[in-house]
């Protein structure tokens, strides 16, 4: 008898496990009247960049905090510890994404009543991460113009569980010649209605679209 059904009832309940953590999260978020932002993205996409900025300008005049989710080492963590934000490394060994557990791991010992923002960089990787809820409010898929046009089309899932798309390094656009239309198009096959953000974490060009964005969130709560 083939193993498959075995390993799809485990991935089921691990799935079922983890929505019940994750409602359990999403609840204690909006009691705690703290929005939760998560990134996901391919390896490299500029989740770092991006949030390193988005801590140092939020956290002017807000209290943000942020978890990150690799496979090994500090490395993201120390980068956003820059920003002097309170800053958390989950190491994942071989987990390929964050679970809502780790993220509730990660949270012992901080009041979420201190945050206004808390911003979940997961692991990078365009398939995994779409399956696990991790009981963000708003989720962003990055795609930087250097992974090519064709991402929506071939990886449809992480792009339909996302809320946002954010188009990064954009400042490389020209140099790689490119098709704004085609992504714009590509994006829209998958996900009509998305928006789409265009940002250089490099020359900070789209960041203020970004900060409007998050500041009417969180004035407004969904
Ligand atoms: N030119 C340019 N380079 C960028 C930009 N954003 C990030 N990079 C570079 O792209 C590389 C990867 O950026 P990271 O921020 O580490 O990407 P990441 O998505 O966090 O990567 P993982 O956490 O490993 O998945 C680094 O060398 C960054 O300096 C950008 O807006 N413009
Ligand atoms: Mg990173």
């Amino acid at each position: 008898m083939s193993a498959e059904p075995r390993m799809v009832e485990v991935r089921r309940k691990v799935l079922k496990q983890n929505d019940i953590v994750a409602a359990d999260l999403r609840r204690r978020f909006q009691e705690a009247r703290v929005c939760v932002v998560s990134l996901v993205s391919s390896p490299g996409s500029g989740k770092t960049a991006f949030l390193e900025k988005t801590l140092t300008l939020i956290g002017k005049t807000h209290r943000v905090a942020a978890l990150v989710g690799d496979l090994a080492t500090e490395n993201d963590a120390d980068r956003l510890r820059r920003s002097h934000a309170p800053v958390k490394q989950i190491v994942t060994g071989t987990v390929c994404h964050l679970e809502a557990e780790m993220v509730r791991k990660a949270l012992e010992g901080w009041n979420l009543e201190d945050l206004d923002f808390l911003f979940l960089e997961n692991v990078g990787n365009l398939v995994c991460p779409s399956s696990y809820d991790l009981g963000e409010e708003l989720r962003l898929v990055l795609l930087s113009v250097t992974e090519g046009e064709d991402k929506p089309l071939k990886y449809p899932t992480i792009f339909n569980t996302a809320d946002v798309a954010v188009i990064t390094k954009i400042d490389l656009a020209s140099a790689v010649e490119f098709d704004w239309n085609a992504v714009l198009a590509n994006i829209q096959a998958v996900r009509p209605g998305m928006s789409v953000l265009r940002v250089s974490s490099k020359t900070g060009e789209g960041l203020d679209e970004w900060q409007r964005l998050l500041e009417a969130r969180f004035t407004t709560p969904a």
